[in-house]
């Protein structure tokens, strides 16, 4: 039998016994699961620990035929604090086993926290770790952490390395100094890494190299820098193919090929595309961050301190990212935890060149179960109509629009150019003309509670502009959540189908519009749209009818995540 299919028939093992546990002994796993009196809030098919605070993922991986998905927690609490790493391990990415932290903030060098890294997949195989300390002297200092055992598949435990720290905040503010890429490898076989920082208040991409991955220099110039931005937190490197269909490793190189640098910011993960000469360590680009009226980010909701790792299994590179909270830090106290996972996106340079597309991974369609479709059907302006049949609480829909002659498309008001104030200010009860369309989700039967993710088409220069939005204006009964919309511009041809599809996992609305080059993720938490109390509509609020070329939705079975038994507590002494 193959490795990997004997693996996944141990792990589907545990997480039978595991699923067998929960009906009996784990309280844990018992008093967080999603219970719409209880735990209305908390999702089915997204990644959480079984409870407390979770923020950045860090250092995915695909090993000996596991993924491994380390984050930020705290093991007390569901505020930030004590930060270590937390471990869960998947054969498949949607069904998860929380093992134990792998790193914990013990030693001088990480007393006040180990905070977020990255794991390379070293020349002969073994994974390691780089992660920042915070110090006994709050300064942040770079380590590494190796498996115990790298014949354990599930690498359940690390040994910090007796040299840490590696890379200390010589000639850098110590208060900015973190964050440290997966390395990729030189033609000189020298180990490249990046650590975010900020240098006279700007933005930096501080570069180290390394022959044994232990002694590390800083290069005299970073890899890249803007003085249009602040610190740079989480950066991430990484090659993406020019024409072709598949992710690239990290150290990948060459012809037909450019690279995507990364950094976290503004609240925001935001990115550039261009070309890495690996021979110098020169990174050109052009539009740089800042530099033109639209940014690209990877999500223009909540979606922050996001990481890469290249899949080998399927020759991908898949994006995970912190989704935080928009309720308060009471409620998170009341609810037990803060923090979700993004569903995990493979991610791809677009077509265009000029920008990314995201699209969530295949295997969440295995979650895929009650079905209800459509086709060719003309929404009249003014007009909204329910998909039912489904559970709408926990689903994923896909829809595709056909629009009508574009020729009296409104004209883009003037002065509102940034997409997300366009947004609030042209909201989904605005009427338009083509749009606002699209879809009213975790809404209450009489509409009180609604979250509408839309487009709507304007005139510009010469050219059509479509934006879409995410608008939480009314998403819930609750005063004291942010109820901010979202928007961005995408970058499709109107003239042709325009698509949209959404994940609704009960306090998380994720948005992929014009197949995955725009995207969108919401967190809502409503009072009345709250399991089989909540619905799916699908809206025109335009004069112009728009056709539904295809729409399926689908109820989403909830994913396996389980603690494999009671966390150790970290040894204090
Ligand atoms: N979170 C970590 C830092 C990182 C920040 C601390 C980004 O390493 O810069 O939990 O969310």
């Amino acid at each position: 039998m193959e490795v990997s299919l004997f693996l996944i028939l141990i792990l589907q093992s545990i997480l039978i016994f595991c699923e067998a546990e929960v009906g009996k002994s784990h309280q844990i796993c018992k008093k967080l699961q999603y219970d719409p009196v209880k735990q209305p809030y908390r999702t089915a098919f997204h990644f959480q620990p079984p409870k407390n605070w979770m923020n950045d993922p860090n250092g995915p991986m695909y090993y000996k035929g596991i993924y491994h998905l380390f984050y930020q927690y705290n093991p007390y609490s569901a505020i930030w604090g004590n930060i270590s790493w937390g471990h869960s391990i998947s054969y498949n990415l949607v069904d998860w086993i929380d093992i134990e932290l792998a790193i914990s903030p013990i030693e001088s060098y990480d007393i006040n926290g180990c905070w977020s890294g990255s794991a390379t997949i070293l020349a002969e195989g073994n994974p390691a770790i780089l992660y920042t300390g915070s110090d006994f002297k709050n300064r942040q200092v770079q380590n590494l952490a190796m498996p115990k055992n790298v014949l354990d598949p599930y690498l359940r435990e690390w040994i910090k390395s007796d040299h840490n720290p590696l890379m200390a905040p010589i000639g850098v503010d110590p208060q900015f100094f973190r964050d440290p890429t997966t390395a990729w490898q030189g033609p000189d076989k020298k180990w490249r890494v990046v650590v975010g920082s900020q240098i006279n208040g700007h933005g930096t991409a501080l570069l180290y190299q390394s022959d044994d991955f232990v002694k590390w220099t800083r290069s005299d110039r970073p890899l890249h820098f803007s003085n249009k931005t602040g610190m740079w937190e989480c950066p991430d490197f990484y090659p993406v193919s020019v024409d072709g269909v598949n992710g690239l490793d990290t150290s990948v190189q060459g012809k037909n090929v450019k690279h995507v640098l990364k950094a976290s910011f503004n609240d925001h993960d935001y990115y550039i595309i261009g070309i890495y000469e690996p021979e110098t360590d020169r990174f050109s680009v052009s539009p740089d961050f800042m530099d033109s009226n639209v940014q690209l980010r990877y999500d223009y909701g909540i979606f922050y301190a996001s990481k890469t790792f290249y899949d080998s299994a399927k020759s991908r590179r898949i994006l995970w990212a912190w989704v935080t909270e928009a309720d308060g830090k009471s409620d998170d106290v009341d609810k037990g935890w803060s923090g979700l996972q993004s569903i995990p996106r493979s991610i791809l340079l677009d077509k265009t060149g000029k920008q990314l597309s995201q699209w969530p991974i295949e295997e969440i369609e295995k979650l895929r179960a009650k079905e209800v479709n459509l086709e060719n059907k003309v929404v009249e302006g003014g007009t909204t109509f329910e998909i039912a049949g489904i559970t709408s609480s926990q689903a994923d829909v896909e829809v595709s629009f056909v629009l009508p002659n574009l020729h009296d498309a409104e004209l883009l008001p003037p002065g509102l150019l940034d997409p997300q104030l366009l947004c609030s200010k042209r909201n989904a009860s605005t009427e338009g003309v083509i749009g606002p369309f699209g879809l009213l989700v975790l809404a209450s039967k009489d509409l009180i509670e609604h979250t509408a993710v839309f487009f709507r088409v304007f005139k510009g220069h010469g050219n059509f502009v479509v934006l879409m939005c995410s608008d939480q204006s009314r998403s819930s009964l609750r005063e004291e959540v942010d109820k901010s919309s979202f928007g961005a511009f995408v970058d499709v041809d109107p003239t042709d189908k325009i698509s949209l599809r959404s994940l609704i996992d009960h306090s998380i609305i994720e948005s992929f519009g014009g197949e995955g080059k725009t995207c969108i993720t919401a967190r809502v938490y409503p009072k009345l749209a709250i399991d089989k109390e909540s619905r799916l509509y699908v809206f025109n609020n335009g004069t112009e009818s728009i056709t539904i070329a295809n729409l399926s939705a689908w109820s989403m079975k909830g994913a396996q995540i389980f603690p494999l038994h009671k966390r150790r507590k970290p040894q204090l002494d």
